[in-house]
């Protein structure tokens, strides 16, 4: 056996993938991130992602597992799933998904059987793939049906849901997504579900760290079941998890996960998922969650302040959703215009938007990423005005968009020094 096999560095081993993983970090030091489903993890989570662990194949649940020499591998997972439910106050959670959409693909696994209706917020109103959307295996093999927000206000309009969920009696209810940028009522769409005799979900993947954090009100106490991921607002690894208060649905919630939808798990990520759960713990977590609310409705403020108009005429959460033919651009050249002066952001759907992404008028921004930099309400002031710059200048002309990037790129660059990620 070749011995360095288990002391070559991956720099020796394979310097492409060593070039472009340094590439990537570098990337991160040098760009303001605020592409809402992102964030940057510690250098314990990272660790936990390294981990000698991933060599460890397992099936099953602590203690009752299906392969040999599980000792050290239970303890990581038991302390995931009681970090879990200490943090989000339920009695049941599954810490296994590989992802959020693999959390709501064993979700709705126990939940349904095929050909089922499923009621979700429209994709373009901010819903997710997995909730039933048609391009979606979720959409294959249940019948997904939409709601959607009011045309005018972009708020989910509460009695069109009622009235849709009455007409269709779906047997699921979805709430939550990944671009919907104010509170859910939680009790509303419970007594919604309960009215048509639906199941309750609601995703709670992008703003579960605020739920976590205390600054946010949380789904656990109203829905059947709960999704989320790690990373976003958790600012944890990739991945997910289901939580649930109703013992009648735990062993469904378990064996649609495995061996319902997936077989051996991630331990390093389970691993780094126990690590992030107890971040969240500490008391630390809930100024981060604070802060990251505040610098949100700063940037919000900013941009509105600059003529852009907001969807959902503001924002609850981290996240916020800007209509950018306001500036007369589309999302893409919005996204292109700040990627250059390394501002990174995505293009989005609003509510009714065309369906062609090349058409899309949206901007998504978020704050999880930036505030865990240590960018303060003053710092997302200067965001917002460098975008909303930006923005105006590539509206104006070529030459005025040249300008501006080259101005704004290095007062980013100098932003990123002042606040350093990864020494
Ligand atoms: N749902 C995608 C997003 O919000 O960007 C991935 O998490």
């Amino acid at each position: 056996m070749n011995r360095e096999h288990f002391s070559a560095p991956l720099e020796r081993q394979d310097p492409l993938i060593d070039r472009a993983l340094n590439g990537e970090k570098q990337r991160q030091r040098t760009q303001i991130e605020l592409i809402a489903s992102e964030n940057t993890v510690s250098r314990a989570v990272l660790d936990a992602l390294g981990s000698e662990i991933t060599n460890k194949t397992l099936e099953g649940y602590p203690g009752n597992r299906f392969h040999a020499g599980a000792e050290f591998a239970d303890i990581v997972e038991q302390a995931a799933i009681d970090r879990a439910k200490q943090l989000f106050g339920c009695a049941y959670a599954n810490v296994q998904p590989h992802s959020g959409s693999q959390a709501n693909q064993a979700a709705l696994f126990a939940l349904l059987k095929p050909h089922d209706r499923i009621l979700s917020l429209d994709l373009a109103a901010g819903g997710h793939l997995s909730h039933g959307a048609a391009m979606n295996q979720s959409g294959r093999i249940y019948e997904g049906h939409h709601y959607h927000v009011d045309r005018h206000t972009g708020l989910i309009d509460y009695d069109a849901v009622e009235q849709k969920a009455e007409e269709l009696k779906p047997k699921l209810l979805i709430a939550g997504g990944s671009a919907y940028p104010r509170e859910i009522d939680f009790a509303r769409m419970r007594a919604i579900a309960d009215r048509a005799g639906a199941a309750y979900l609601v995703d709670m993947a992008h703003f579960a760290g605020l739920v976590a954090a205390g600054v946010h009100p949380s789904p656990v106490p109203h829905a059947d079941v709960v999704t989320l991921t790690t990373t976003k607002t958790m600012r944890g690894a990739r991945g997910g998890l289901i939580l649930c208060n109703r013992e009648d649905l735990f062993s469904k919630l378990r064996s649609a996960v495995f061996p319902g939808v997936q077989g051996s798990i991630h331990l390093q990520v389970i691993a780094a998922k126990a690590v992030c759960l107890r971040e969240a713990l500490q008391p630390a977590f809930q100024a981060y969650g604070q802060q990251v609310l505040d610098n949100a409705r700063v940037l919000a403020r900013t941009l509105e302040g600059r003529g852009i108009r907001l969807i959902g005429g503001g924002t609850d959460t981290h996240l916020l959703l800007i209509d950018v033919s306001s500036k007369e651009l589309t999302g893409q050249q919005a996204q292109n215009v700040l990627g250059e002066a390394n501002i990174t952001s995505n293009k989005n759907p609003v509510p009714f938007d065309d369906p062609i992404p090349s058409k899309w008028i949206g901007l998504r921004l978020g704050t999880a990423a930036g505030t865990t930099r240590g960018f303060d309400t003053r710092v997302f002031q200067t965001i917002g005005e460098w975008i909303a710059d930006l923005l105006e200048a590539a509206a104006r002309s070529e030459q005025a968009r040249k300008t501006a990037v080259r101005d704004i790129a290095e007062k980013v660059a100098a932003l990123c020094r002042q606040y350093p990620i990864y020494p």
